[in-house]
């Protein structure tokens, strides 16, 4: 059984649902200014704004209006938590102001107070791909120590205005993404430049500033948790060369184990040395990474990759990652391969190397859903593939007594997708009228899976 107080939800960042990306004093952020984007093209930050800048996050699902109806199909489906990003250009619109923006604050105070009346707890990210735009301009985004210092007055103010409101926190969404997409980080990198120095030292800003942040949070409250947030994908060797093997555990180690390395043991693991990084790392930072590790693991996990010592295989997507096709495995329309059992694998070595609690904080399946004759969604795929992996994620748990907080699916409603910008790519339980184009009256609908994870949620997982 899973424990009862189990925090069952939904995930989503601001930055993908709220729309209204100037309301309210809102600043732009890094995500303001990415081009759209498809399933064939990568998305853009070139620090212009591009027509086709504007949409798909300026509006999104308009989230930021429409959070009280969201939050009420929230209850029916019996969320104990959602987890969202708070906006960080919403507070500091530009980055580096003396005062926070009190109309932000205050819409936050409006969302927490909706989730806590239908006693959702909210679980919040404090930086998910939301960088502000003038930060970037400004200073060069996080590759500036400077940025530092405002991440951490930003993190100050959350956790004092919303003390006893919010207690489980999360520094940063994906923090291996900085050094896999250094824009995401408002990091950008002229050509001749050291990619790899540059990625890796602004990644050590994030690590430094989420151990502030960390220290900041237990002192304004200790009942405070805050995790880390690592995407994070499995690797299997593609024989049993023991060169494949190797490939393998190295894969895991350097694109996931790195990155809670780091934060859940507070200091450089011995490995780093063979990334050949110069790091700037002063004193303080070291006490700092020290002093300020997580309480828990937050990590995304949507597939699993095959990974061999040659060149070669057929390549494949995943979330961030790339790697090679899995035989056994079937993949999504977006090409992730799907794999339930990987998400066991994961577990036992995240929980057997850090024994900290675990947090499934992203997990689900993108889809092209379409509305049948009847007006239905009938999305069975996505059953499947939630049953598949809570089942795993509970098998796990039974068997092997891992200590799991919660899981909330990505996107229980439709949003904007991070990788590809289309609204096509669909994780929602919930579906929202709105197209790749920006068409549509932005009405929400109940998919299938709708009243099936109320059913998971309602037997704390028996019912699945
Ligand atoms: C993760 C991000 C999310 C999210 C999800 C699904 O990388 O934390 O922001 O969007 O993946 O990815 P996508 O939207 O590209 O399908």
């Amino acid at each position: 059984m899973l424990k009862k107080e189990f925090l069952w939800g939904g995930a989503v960042a601001a930055n993908q649902c709220e729309g209204a990306y100037d309301e309210d004093g809102k600043g732009l952020s890094i995500m303001d200014i990415i081009t759209a984007g498809s399933q064939d093209a990568p998305r853009q930050v070139t620090l212009e704004i591009k027509d086709d800048c504007y949409y798909p996050n300026h509006e999104a699902i308009d989230f930021y209006h429409h959070y009280q109806e969201d939050i009420e199909l929230f209850a029916q489906m019996g969320f104990k938590c959602f987890r969202t990003s708070i906006a960080w250009t919403r507070i500091f619109p530009h980055g580096d102001e003396d005062e926070p923006n009190e109309a932000g604050l205050a819409f936050y105070d409006r969302l927490f107070k909706a989730l806590k009346a239908k006693g959702i707890e909210p679980v919040v990210t404090i930086s998910h791909y939301e960088m502000p735009l003038d930060l970037v301009k400004k200073y060069g985004g996080w590759s500036n120590r400077r940025l530092i210092d405002f991440y951490t007055k930003y993190a100050s103010v959350l956790f004092h205005r919303y003390k006893g409101i919010v207690r489980y926190w999360m520094t940063f969404n994906e923090i291996n993404s900085t050094v896999k997409i250094t824009m995401i980080a408002g990091v950008l990198i002229k050509p001749g430049e050291n990619q790899k120095q540059i990625a890796y030292q602004a990644l050590h800003h994030q690590f430094v500033a989420s151990s502030k942040a960390v220290q900041l949070a237990h002192e304004i409250d200790p009942d405070n948790k805050v995790g880390c947030m690592v995407m994070t994908t499995v690797g299997y060797p593609q024989t049993s060369h023991p060169l494949d093997a190797l490939a393998a555990q190295e894969y895991l180690r350097d694109g996931t184990l790195f990155f809670c390395d780091v934060q859940c043991r507070g200091y450089y693991p011995g490995y780093f040395q063979n990334y050949h990084i110069e790091l700037d790392i002063t004193d303080d930072d070291l006490k700092n990474l020290k002093a300020g590790t997580v309480d828990y693991i937050g990590f995304s996990y949507y597939s699993s990759q095959v990974v061999s010592h040659l060149d070669g295989g057929e390549k494949v997507k995943g979330n961030i990652v790339d790697g090679l096709k899995n035989p056994y495995l079937q993949a999504s329309e977006w090409g992730w391969q799907i794999d339930p059992d990987g998400l066991k694998y994961l577990m036992r070595i995240l929980y057997e190397r850090y024994q900290l609690p675990l947090f499934i904080v992203e997990n689900g399946l993108g889809y092209d859903d379409q509305i049948n004759e009847n007006g239905e969604i009938i999305d069975d795929y996505r059953i499947d593939y939630m049953r598949a992996h809570i089942q795993a994620m509970k098998d796990i748990v039974e068997q092997e007594g891992i200590d799991l907080m919660g899981y909330t699916a990505w996107g229980p409603i439709d949003i904007v997708s991070a990788g590809t910008g289309e609204m096509k790519k669909r994780y929602g339980m919930i579906y929202v009228d709105k197209d790749n184009e920006g068409h549509g009256s932005l009405k929400r609908m109940k998919k299938k899976s709708f009243d099936w994870y109320r059913q998971v949620i309602l037997s704390n997982g028996e019912i699945l």
